[in-house]
């Protein structure tokens, strides 16, 4: 082992071996006879975890101790995946802990296998949370990261006769190992009931007193930064009723309803919810963020409070960002604490949360910003209600100068909507409430000045910056494409991994024969590899020695995978007439992956429709010898980390100015795949990197978009194409859906009656020639693709989440790194408790 981390357990495999064996017997009551597969797994997760816990304490009360700053993250959603493999890579004890288990007979894949994901988000929001915490902790930063600890994460999807099928998952069922209950770790929050206003020391004091109690209880998971130095900390709420039952009602004989309110309690951190872009003003989900906002807060305060410092020093201690709105009840719940529970003046409370308070938004969709109606508001969170009113008179007051000549941009910057009922407009509040907002990447930050909030861009010009995303080369590349990896180490050494600008260092190994070859032959054993996962995972057969076409993401009609589909339809045609445009194809594999929101009806149409086609290409003789079209069921990070490593060309191809940024194209880029994309998002960036001689762009620019605009006509762009016009008709007489009449009626009239609002037909023309591009280089000259591979991936130095932790580190949150001493913890528990 390179850098030992010796613990009480040791650190050799015969060490590792020995406390898994331990742990088999002491925690799982388990024999060599008598193991089952769970067991094994949580007893080396528990093995593991023991690692952990010493280097977690120490980096707490080094933080403490430092009186360091420390960022708190507050999301909805943290998408992590599995946890065993990134700790262990991270702990550096992966070697040993392979020769310990297959010392016992058992091998680590196989054990790393048992471990259900931790689905707890949507996509791209959730799974960025999940990448800038291994940041964050690998770099040093004093985090953490806070959220709600949902029994059910995203739904498990099946497809069932070509459609989804929702299945809940379970992924708690076998408990935990690797987090921590902390009982004592505990706050009440409140719902409802009535404000009432107090005179005191001739000061007006507002008290609210709630009519429903929740308590939220904390479970840390440990977050471990490479080469385990500093071990953050990921929060996660879970609601249980204060009163285990009410005993009143429990006494008038209600029984039932007793038992109800506790349920009810404990409903609120039950389960995620499934959509992301569409937003629904639900009431449960309403309250989700209020109670894992409050308990935050809670906890933030309490432990600066431990500080005894004064409140004006609070922004030197703790900075809080704002995962999109679904925690922006933050800044009217400090506003609360402050004034209500500390005594503060408005403007002492006003400047400490505007200071603390950082809000990053992640979707142009319009559909997707979050307002919640006044009365939902005004009944359950009664006294914010009246705080986001005052906010509001005194921004708008404020505001009044800059439009002098236009005071009805006043009703459109104002948190209020004049509508029937009023809504609480969040991302207005979020803006106002915080001394940052950001986009996450070039052109989605441009957009945001230019069309989403250009009157607040005029009234807060300083308050408007970009952060670009990235994603953590540890997991996406170390972690998911280990040969790879390994490879790149012994071109240009291992600094890549902790400082990933040094993958520039790469860009000479395009034109190295040897690297070539060997880059070649990595990425058909990651296909063979990928091809074993999917044939385990879902039964499907799939040949790696095609072209790995790869689109997964949510399913989104602004994603355009029905553009995918549309092209799939040109190819498969010119096949069937023997045209020029697939004349020389490569072999190709198109694989499709991700899940549709439960009541997004297109969306699910969709994917019946891919699985439609499915059927019907791979089971004609004629064009299946050059084309297999899947559907893979249940996409999730696990199956992300095996699939990416395999692909040759990567599709982004979202309309222009609708997709943020995109993180999968970073994953994609950074693995040696090629990107077809449109200009939009981080695809921009990455074009600027690369190079766009290096990828396949199309299509219209967000400029020529937005030109285009209302005089779009997508049935003359579809008619205008011959080819374009063959496959439309495919679609339009049922040639997929032979005896399911008229199920595609929804996404036919979206194109062709309702004005296809993500242009799929202005940009299919450009798509089908790029695809061609890309076919015909595969084919003709694997040597220039390869070479073009490994520039992407000597290119890809900027879209490391350490990067953009570094920037909102500097830029956002004034946020010093705090190292933290690696320690043997050779004294044993027993020392260590009786010195207290
Ligand atoms: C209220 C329902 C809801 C739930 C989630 C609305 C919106 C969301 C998210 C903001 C959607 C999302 O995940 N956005 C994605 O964020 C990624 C990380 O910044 C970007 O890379 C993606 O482009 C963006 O779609």
């Amino acid at each position: 082992m390179k850098d030992e981390l010796k613990t009480r357990f040791g650190h050799t495999a015969k060490d590792l071996a020995q406390d898994f064996a331990e742990q088999l017997k002491y925690s799982q009551d388990a024999d060599i006879y008598h193991t089952t597969a769970e067991g094994r797994y949580t007893a080396l997760a528990l093995a593991i975890r023991d690692r952990i816990v010493h280097q977690w304490n120490l980096s707490r009360k080094t933080q403490r101790k430092e009186n360091a700053k420390r960022i708190n993250y507050l999301s909805l959603e943290f998408l992590m995946g599995r946890a065993m493999t990134n700790n262990v890579i991270n702990l550096g004890v992966e070697d040993q802990l392979k020769e310990a288990l297959s010392s016992l007979g058992y091998t680590y894949e196989e054990l790393a296998d048992m471990e259900p994901d931790a689905g707890l988000g949507n996509g791209g929001l959730g799974r960025l949370a999940a990448c800038f915490l291994d940041s964050l902790a690998t770099l040093e930063y004093p985090a953490y990261g806070y959220g709600i600890r949902y029994n059910y994460g995203i739904f498990r999807q099946q497809i069932k006769n070509g459609w989804q099928v929702e299945q809940p998952d379970n992924w708690l069922r076998n408990g935990n190992p690797w987090e921590l209950k902390r009982p004592d770790v505990v706050y009440t929050v409140q719902f409802g009931g009535e404000v009432k206003m107090i005179r005191e020391k001739g000061k007006d004091n507002f008290k609210w007193i709630g009519s429903e109690q929740v308590n939220g209880v904390a479970y840390d998971t440990p977050i471990v930064g490479y080469g385990c130095k500093t071990v953050n900390t990921l929060r996660l709420w879970s609601a249980t009723s204060p009163e285990e039952f009410n005993f009143h009602e429990f006494n008038d004989g209600d029984y039932t309803e007793a038992v109800r309110s506790k349920i009810s309690a404990e409903n609120l951190s039950q389960v995620l919810y499934p959509n992301d872009t569409l937003y629904m003003g639900k009431e449960l989900r309403l309250k989700q963020q209020y109670f894992f906002v409050a308990c935050s807060l809670a906890d933030i305060i309490r432990s600066f409070k431990r500080r005894k410092l004064s409140w004006s020093q609070f922004p030197d201690f703790a900075a809080i960002q704002l995962n999109d709105t679904h925690p922006s009840l933050a800044i009217p719940e400090m506003m609360r604490l402050l004034l209500d529970e500390e005594g503060l003046s408005w403007d002492e409370a006003w400047d400490i949360t505007v200071a603390i308070m950082g809000y990053t938004n992640h979707t142009l969709m319009p559909e997707a910003l979050e307002k919640w109606t006044l009365p939902m508001l005004q009944s359950i969170l009664p006294r914010h209600m009246q705080i986001i009113y005052e906010i509001n008179h005194r921004f708008l007051q404020s505001a009044v100068s800059f439009f002098p000549l236009q005071p009805q941009v006043l009703g459109q910057i104002s948190i209020i909507e004049e509508s029937n009922p009023k809504q609480v407009r969040m991302a207005n509040l979020a803006i106002i409430g915080s001394h940052s907002t950001n986009g996450v990447a070039a052109l989605h930050s441009e957009l945001l000045k230019r069309s989403m909030f250009p009157q607040f861009n005029l009234i807060y010009p300083k308050r408007f910056n970009n952060k670009t995303n990235g994603i953590t080369q540890r997991r996406w590349l170390l972690d998911a494409n280990p040969r790879l990896a390994q490879k790149i180490t012994e071109a240009i050494g291992d600094g890549w991994i902790t400082d990933y600008s040094q993958i520039a260092k790469l860009a000479p190994f395009a034109t190295d024969k040897a690297f070539v070859s060997d880059f070649a032959k990595i990425k058909l054993e990651n296909k063979v590899k990928a091809a074993a996962f999917l044939k385990k995972d879902s039964g499907m057969i799939i040949d790696p020695n095609t072209l790995f076409d790869v689109q997964v993401k949510r399913i989104h009609e602004y994603k355009r995978q029905l553009l995918n589909a549309l092209n799939i339809m040109l190819i498969y045609n010119d096949i069937k007439k023997g045209g020029k445009a697939t004349e020389n194809m490569p072999p190709m594999t198109f694989l499709f992956g991700g899940k549709a929101a439960p009541g997004y009806v297109n969306a699910k149409l969709i994917i019946k429709l891919i699985n439609n086609i499915a059927k019907v290409i791979n089971g004609d003789s004629q064009a299946n010898k050059l084309l297999s079209i899947q559907f893979m069921p249940n996409y999730r990070v696990t199956m992300a980390e095996s699939i990416i490593p395999a692909t040759d060309l990567s599709e982004q191809i979202s309309t222009a100015g609708t997709e943020a940024s995109g993180t999968g194209n970073m994953k994609f880029m950074c693995n040696g795949a090629l990107t077809i994309g449109t200009m939009d998002g981080a695809n921009v960036e990455i074009a600027e990197e690369v190079g766009k001689d290096n990828m396949f762009i199309f299509g219209h620019t967000e400029e020529e978009i937005s030109q285009l605009g209302k005089s779009y006509n997508p049935f003359a762009w579809a008619m205008g194409d011959n080819e374009i016009k063959e496959a439309v008709a495919l679609l339009s007489t049922g040639y997929f859906n032979v005896n399911e009449p008229n199920i595609f009626d929804p996404l036919r009239k979206s194109l062709f009656e309702d004005g296809d609002r993500y242009f799929h037909f202005a940009d299919l023309r450009m798509y089908a020639d790029a695809h061609k591009s890309a076919r015909d280089l595969y084919r003709g000259d694997q040597n220039e693709w390869n070479r073009k591979a490994i520039l992407n991936i000597a290119s890809s130095g900027k879209f490391s989440s350490d990067r953009t932790i570094g920037e909102y580190a500097k830029d956002i949150w004034a946020l010093k790194q705090c190292p933290v001493q690696r320690d043997d913890g050779t004294e044993t528990a027993l020392q260590d408790a009786m010195k207290k």
